[in-house]
């Protein structure tokens, strides 16, 4: 073999060996977004209230923040208690409904704040449940979906405003 041909050689799998290293690499990328894309849907699955992932299909229960001159701050139902799926949301368009979950079931509190009038933050606890939203500014959302763990009566509240408060019954 001459020299000629050897360094021709050499250099042919340099070229190989560095195009090997750019897949590998790129392969790298995409299981990194892969694993992190499901990290992400894994933890989506974990109750507020809890550490393992719940494989269930929660009940959903959509509620605002509103003002109003005649009375005051509420949690405002959104959804219909007749509507397929929404069972024990309250019905729509009630202010501080009152709330009854199964006991062990999974809820996902959908929360907006729609104060236009105000532009006041709210929050939304039930202290009992270990659930507390953020402070929610105008037009921010919220979703907290948790089991509803612990048999008894209980409030949700608003810590900035005391009157936005409520009942829940797990039973
Ligand atoms: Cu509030």
């Amino acid at each position: 073999m001459t020299k000629k041909r050897r360094r021709h050689q050499k250099e042919h799998s340099v070229s190989f060996m560095g195009m090997t290293r750019k897949r590998i690499i790129t392969y790298g990328i995409i299981a990194a977004i892969i694993s992190g894309i499901s990290v992400v849907g894994y933890k989506s699955m974990i109750p507020a209230n809890g550490n393992t992932p719940v494989f269930g299909i929660p009940s959903n229960h959509f509620v605002k923040a509103k003002y109003s001159a005649g009375s005051g701050y509420a949690w405002v139902s959104m959804s219909s208690g007749t509507a397929k799926g929404l069972r024990g949301s309250g019905g729509g368009g009630i202010m501080n409904p009152t709330y009854v979950f199964n006991r062990g079931g999974l809820q996902s509190m959908h929360l907006i704040n729609e104060d236009y009038e105000t532009h006041s933050k709210h929050n939304f606890n039930i202290d009992e449940l270990n659930i507390h939203s953020k402070d929610l500014a105008y037009s921010a959302s919220q979703t907290i979906t948790f089991i509803a763990d612990k048999p008894g009566n209980f409030q949700y509240y608003c810590n900035i405003h005391p009157e936005m408060k409520g009942n829940i019954t797990v039973e």
